[in-house]
């Protein structure tokens, strides 16, 4: 069957007819995991090509991203049961002491697009409640938010508490936000930090990759 109006759909934004895409694909017998690597990641991964070069901006995002989540929870009963395998769990939160979770939402929804179990703790998390959650969740990835620069040193004790924690060495944390920098993700000692949501899915799948690039910045 042909997926691509699943594709255009969700690089329209158009979170109806993203749905009725999936459903009907289902219907005809595509496999949940055939729908979200042959359409539902190429879209985003083409969704993030067109924000990268201007083309499309934080609205298209978001619009594509919810057509995109929208599909995945027509997926989600039949990909558990179908066994498909995530390319990791992502636990995110934003950092204690800040609120802000508009852009911390569209990085854990392009994850989600891009395979992997998002665990989303929500905003103002304290770095106990990412350790337990990871150790919980068997986590491949943290992924830590913060959009103040007064939450930065948040971030940074964070990191440290997570690596103090000591879960496991494969654990890789990655960092994002309007106030931080690549710069500040180095000195922080994160393995990774994108400017942006498709950067972050980008960096997630480099992460947990076949080199795991461990200082993926
Ligand atoms: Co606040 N706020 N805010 N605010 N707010 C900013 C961030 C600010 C820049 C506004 C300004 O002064 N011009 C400023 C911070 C200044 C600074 O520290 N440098 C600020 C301030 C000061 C405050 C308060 C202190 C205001 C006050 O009360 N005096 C207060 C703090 C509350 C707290 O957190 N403790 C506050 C409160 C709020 C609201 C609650 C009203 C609301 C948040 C609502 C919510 O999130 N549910 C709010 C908002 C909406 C904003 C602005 C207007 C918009 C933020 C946003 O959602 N952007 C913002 C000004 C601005 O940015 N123009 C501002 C859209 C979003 C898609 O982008 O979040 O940057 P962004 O996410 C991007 C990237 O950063 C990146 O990808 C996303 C998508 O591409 N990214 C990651 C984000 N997380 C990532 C993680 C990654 C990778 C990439 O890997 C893990």
């Amino acid at each position: 069957m042909d997926l691509s109006s699943i594709k255009q759909s969700v690089l329209l934004g158009d979170a109806e007819a993203t749905i009725a895409a999936a459903h009907e694909a289902v219907a005809a017998g595509v496999s949940p995991s055939s729908i979200l690597t042959d359409a539902l990641i190429p879209a985003m991964e083409d969704v993030g090509n067109l924000f990268a070069c201007g083309e499309y901006f934080v609205p298209e995002l978001l619009m594509a991203a919810r057509a995109m989540s929208a599909a995945v929870e027509v997926l989600r009963p039949t990909l558990a049961r179908s066994g498909y395998k995530a390319a990791g769990t992502v636990v995110i939160g934003t950092v204690q002491g800040d609120l802000h979770d508009i852009g911390k939402r569209l990085v854990a929804m392009m994850l989600e697009g891009s395979g992997f179990d998002v665990i989303d703790l929500g905003t103002d998390v304290a770095p106990e409640q990412f350790i337990a959650a990871a150790r919980d969740n068997d986590a491949a990835i943290v992924a830590l938010s913060a959009l103040l620069s007064t939450t930065l040193p948040a971030m940074e004790s964070t990191v440290g508490a997570l690596r103090a924690a000591a879960l496991h060495e494969n654990l890789r944390i990655m960092v994002g936000g309007a106030p931080v920098t690549d710069d500040f993700a180095r000195r922080i000692g994160a393995d990774g930090y994108a400017p942006d949501a498709p950067g972050a899915a980008a960096l997630a799948r480099r992460l947990v990759g076949p080199h795991g690039d461990a200082d993926a910045n």
